[in-house]
Protein backbone atom coordinates (compact mmCIF):
# COMPACT_ATOMS: atom_id res chain seq x y z
CA UNK A 1 0.00 0.00 0.00
CA UNK A 2 1.57 3.53 -0.68
CA UNK A 3 0.62 7.06 0.52
CA UNK A 4 1.27 10.10 -1.94
CA UNK A 5 1.82 12.80 0.09
CA UNK A 6 3.19 16.28 -0.47
CA UNK A 7 5.82 18.33 1.54
CA UNK A 8 6.02 17.23 5.27
CA UNK A 9 6.53 20.69 6.51
CA UNK A 10 3.33 22.10 4.33
CA UNK A 11 1.13 19.67 3.67
CA UNK A 12 -1.69 19.46 6.26
CA UNK A 13 -3.87 17.04 4.37
CA UNK A 14 -1.46 14.52 4.45
CA UNK A 15 -0.46 15.11 7.75
CA UNK A 16 -3.96 12.88 8.55
CA UNK A 17 -4.18 10.19 6.96
CA UNK A 18 -0.10 9.65 7.19
CA UNK A 19 -0.53 9.90 10.90
CA UNK A 20 -3.52 7.12 11.29
CA UNK A 21 -1.11 4.70 9.51
CA UNK A 22 1.64 5.40 11.33
CA UNK A 23 0.41 5.82 14.31
CA UNK A 24 -1.23 2.37 14.15
CA UNK A 25 1.42 0.55 12.81
CA UNK A 26 -0.14 -0.21 9.26
CA UNK A 27 3.04 -0.89 6.92
CA UNK A 28 2.64 1.19 3.83
CA UNK A 29 5.11 3.20 1.47
CA UNK A 30 6.03 7.13 1.54
CA UNK A 31 5.89 8.63 -1.72
CA UNK A 32 6.93 12.34 -1.38
CA UNK A 33 5.75 14.57 -4.26
CA UNK A 34 6.87 18.32 -3.78
CA UNK A 35 4.42 20.59 -3.92
CA UNK A 36 6.92 23.36 -5.94
CA UNK A 37 7.14 23.41 -9.84
CA UNK A 38 5.32 24.27 -12.88
CA UNK A 39 4.50 20.83 -13.77
CA UNK A 40 2.86 20.19 -9.97
CA UNK A 41 -0.44 19.32 -11.70
CA UNK A 42 0.74 17.41 -14.39
CA UNK A 43 2.68 15.06 -11.30
CA UNK A 44 -0.18 14.41 -9.23
CA UNK A 45 -2.48 13.69 -12.24
CA UNK A 46 -0.65 10.49 -12.26
CA UNK A 47 -1.55 9.48 -9.11
CA UNK A 48 -5.17 10.77 -8.73
CA UNK A 49 -7.74 12.47 -11.53
CA UNK A 50 -8.09 15.12 -8.45
CA UNK A 51 -4.91 16.10 -8.64
CA UNK A 52 -4.28 16.72 -5.20
CA UNK A 53 -2.24 14.89 -1.89
CA UNK A 54 -3.03 12.59 -0.16
CA UNK A 55 -3.47 9.98 -2.73
CA UNK A 56 -3.95 5.96 -1.04
CA UNK A 57 -2.70 3.27 -3.58
CA UNK A 58 -3.84 -0.20 -2.62
CA UNK A 59 -3.29 -2.71 -4.64
CA UNK A 60 -5.78 -1.58 -7.57
CA UNK A 61 -7.81 1.42 -5.91
CA UNK A 62 -6.68 4.66 -5.73
CA UNK A 63 -8.63 6.84 -3.10
CA UNK A 64 -7.91 10.79 -2.80
CA UNK A 65 -9.21 13.14 -0.37
CA UNK A 66 -8.01 12.94 3.28
CA UNK A 67 -11.36 11.89 5.25
CA UNK A 68 -12.29 9.29 2.61
CA UNK A 69 -8.77 7.50 3.14
CA UNK A 70 -9.07 7.63 6.40
CA UNK A 71 -12.55 6.21 6.30
CA UNK A 72 -11.31 3.08 4.02
CA UNK A 73 -8.28 2.42 6.40
CA UNK A 74 -10.89 2.43 9.42
CA UNK A 75 -12.62 -0.65 7.69
CA UNK A 76 -10.41 -2.67 5.76
CA UNK A 77 -6.92 -2.07 8.45
CA UNK A 78 -7.93 -0.73 11.68
CA UNK A 79 -11.27 -3.58 12.43
CA UNK A 80 -12.76 -0.03 13.43
CA UNK A 81 -10.88 1.16 15.77
CA UNK A 82 -10.64 4.58 14.65
CA UNK A 83 -13.57 5.80 15.67
CA UNK A 84 -15.37 5.74 18.95
CA UNK A 85 -17.07 2.75 19.62
CA UNK A 86 -20.01 4.51 21.52
CA UNK A 87 -22.94 5.66 18.56
CA UNK A 88 -23.45 8.87 20.02
CA UNK A 89 -19.80 9.04 20.86
CA UNK A 90 -18.63 8.46 16.98
CA UNK A 91 -21.86 10.64 15.98
CA UNK A 92 -19.93 13.62 17.65
CA UNK A 93 -16.55 12.84 16.52
CA UNK A 94 -17.87 12.79 12.69
CA UNK A 95 -19.36 15.62 13.64
CA UNK A 96 -15.79 17.47 14.88
CA UNK A 97 -14.16 16.16 11.98
CA UNK A 98 -16.79 17.23 9.48
CA UNK A 99 -16.31 20.59 10.74
CA UNK A 100 -12.30 20.61 9.94
CA UNK A 101 -12.69 19.07 7.02
CA UNK A 102 -14.92 21.39 5.36
CA UNK A 103 -14.89 24.84 7.67
CA UNK A 104 -11.54 26.92 9.43
CA UNK A 105 -11.23 28.51 6.06
CA UNK A 106 -9.46 31.80 8.05
CA UNK A 107 -7.49 30.21 10.13
CA UNK A 108 -6.50 27.58 7.20
CA UNK A 109 -5.91 30.29 4.35
CA UNK A 110 -3.89 33.06 7.29
CA UNK A 111 -2.16 30.15 9.65
CA UNK A 112 -1.12 27.77 6.97
CA UNK A 113 1.23 24.48 8.27
CA UNK A 114 4.84 25.08 8.26
CA UNK A 115 6.16 23.10 10.40
CA UNK A 116 9.63 23.60 11.18
CA UNK A 117 9.26 28.12 11.64
CA UNK A 118 8.42 29.75 14.19
CA UNK A 119 6.69 32.87 13.67
CA UNK A 120 5.08 35.79 15.21
CA UNK A 121 1.32 36.48 13.06
CA UNK A 122 -1.25 39.20 13.87
CA UNK A 123 -4.17 37.32 14.41
CA UNK A 124 -7.44 38.91 12.60
CA UNK A 125 -10.67 38.76 13.75
CA UNK A 126 -11.75 35.40 11.55
CA UNK A 127 -9.04 33.36 12.67
CA UNK A 128 -9.79 34.81 16.02
CA UNK A 129 -13.10 32.80 16.07
CA UNK A 130 -11.33 29.66 14.62
CA UNK A 131 -8.93 29.70 17.34
CA UNK A 132 -12.29 30.09 19.99
CA UNK A 133 -13.92 26.96 18.10
CA UNK A 134 -10.86 24.99 18.12
CA UNK A 135 -10.15 25.77 21.86
CA UNK A 136 -13.91 24.43 22.69
CA UNK A 137 -13.61 21.27 20.58
CA UNK A 138 -10.74 20.18 22.54
CA UNK A 139 -11.53 21.40 25.91
CA UNK A 140 -14.33 19.70 25.48
CA UNK A 141 -13.58 16.55 23.63
CA UNK A 142 -10.30 15.75 25.06
CA UNK A 143 -10.13 13.22 27.52
CA UNK A 144 -7.01 10.47 28.96
CA UNK A 145 -6.96 7.32 27.53
CA UNK A 146 -5.67 4.00 28.76
CA UNK A 147 -2.54 5.65 28.86
CA UNK A 148 -3.15 8.95 30.73
CA UNK A 149 -3.08 10.65 27.05
CA UNK A 150 -4.55 13.13 26.20
CA UNK A 151 -6.99 12.01 22.74
CA UNK A 152 -10.04 13.29 21.37
CA UNK A 153 -13.29 10.81 22.80
CA UNK A 154 -10.66 9.57 24.75
CA UNK A 155 -8.69 7.15 22.96
CA UNK A 156 -6.35 8.26 19.57
CA UNK A 157 -8.58 8.06 16.01
CA UNK A 158 -9.38 10.16 13.21
CA UNK A 159 -10.58 12.76 15.17
CA UNK A 160 -6.51 13.55 16.29
CA UNK A 161 -5.52 12.98 13.68
CA UNK A 162 -7.71 16.14 11.75
CA UNK A 163 -6.77 18.30 14.60
CA UNK A 164 -2.88 17.04 14.26
CA UNK A 165 -2.55 19.74 11.14
CA UNK A 166 -4.09 22.59 13.70
CA UNK A 167 -1.87 21.87 16.58
CA UNK A 168 1.62 22.28 14.52
CA UNK A 169 0.11 25.84 13.29
CA UNK A 170 -0.67 26.66 16.97
CA UNK A 171 2.78 25.85 17.98
CA UNK A 172 4.28 27.59 14.70
CA UNK A 173 2.58 31.11 15.01
CA UNK A 174 2.84 30.45 19.43
CA UNK A 175 -1.19 30.90 19.63
CA UNK A 176 -2.41 31.35 23.03
CA UNK A 177 -5.32 29.17 24.31
CA UNK A 178 -6.76 27.85 27.40
CA UNK A 179 -4.90 26.15 29.51
CA UNK A 180 -7.53 22.77 28.69
CA UNK A 181 -6.73 22.69 24.31
CA UNK A 182 -3.17 23.35 25.90
CA UNK A 183 -2.98 20.33 27.41
CA UNK A 184 -4.73 18.50 24.76
CA UNK A 185 -2.19 20.28 22.20
CA UNK A 186 0.72 19.21 24.40
CA UNK A 187 -0.68 15.60 24.61
CA UNK A 188 -0.80 15.07 21.04
CA UNK A 189 1.81 16.63 20.40
CA UNK A 190 4.28 14.28 22.06
CA UNK A 191 2.87 11.66 20.29
CA UNK A 192 5.73 9.67 18.94
CA UNK A 193 4.58 9.54 15.42
CA UNK A 194 3.68 13.32 15.27
CA UNK A 195 7.28 13.60 16.80
CA UNK A 196 8.58 11.69 13.72
CA UNK A 197 6.47 13.02 11.00
CA UNK A 198 8.24 16.70 12.47
CA UNK A 199 11.76 15.54 12.61
CA UNK A 200 10.87 14.70 8.78
CA UNK A 201 9.79 18.14 8.02
CA UNK A 202 12.67 19.48 9.42
CA UNK A 203 14.91 17.79 7.23
CA UNK A 204 13.36 19.00 4.30
CA UNK A 205 15.01 22.05 2.48
CA UNK A 206 12.14 23.13 -0.30
CA UNK A 207 10.48 26.45 0.18
CA UNK A 208 7.06 27.05 -0.94
CA UNK A 209 7.38 31.18 -0.56
CA UNK A 210 3.72 31.06 -0.42
CA UNK A 211 3.08 29.11 2.50
CA UNK A 212 5.76 31.52 4.25
CA UNK A 213 3.73 33.80 6.32
CA UNK A 214 4.60 35.78 9.43
CA UNK A 215 8.00 36.98 10.93
CA UNK A 216 10.65 35.10 12.50
CA UNK A 217 10.44 34.87 16.64
CA UNK A 218 13.69 35.09 18.13
N1 LIG B 1 -9.97 17.81 0.33
C1 LIG B 1 -8.65 17.34 -0.03
C2 LIG B 1 -7.71 18.51 -0.17
C3 LIG B 1 -6.33 18.11 -0.63
C4 LIG B 1 -5.46 19.30 -1.00
O1 LIG B 1 -5.93 20.42 -1.27
N2 LIG B 1 -4.14 19.04 -1.08
C5 LIG B 1 -3.17 20.05 -1.47
C6 LIG B 1 -1.86 19.88 -0.73
S1 LIG B 1 -1.95 20.00 1.01
C7 LIG B 1 -2.81 19.85 -2.93
O2 LIG B 1 -2.80 18.74 -3.40
N3 LIG B 1 -2.47 20.91 -3.65
C8 LIG B 1 -2.03 20.80 -4.98
C9 LIG B 1 -2.50 21.93 -5.85
O3 LIG B 1 -3.23 22.78 -5.32
O4 LIG B 1 -2.16 21.94 -7.04
C10 LIG B 1 -8.21 16.31 1.04
O5 LIG B 1 -8.78 16.30 2.13
O6 LIG B 1 -7.34 15.47 0.75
Amino acid sequence: MKLVIGNKNYSSWSLRPWLLLHAFGVPFEECIESLAGDDLTERLLLHSDSARVPVLVDQDLSVWDSLAICEYLNEQYLSDRAWPQDAKQRAVARAVVAEMHAGFAALRQHLPMNCRAQREIEISPAVRRDIQRVDAIWSQYARQDSQGDLRLFGSFGIADCFFAPVVMRFVTYDVAISDPAQAYLNSLLAHPSLQQWLADAQQETEILPEEEVGTDRG
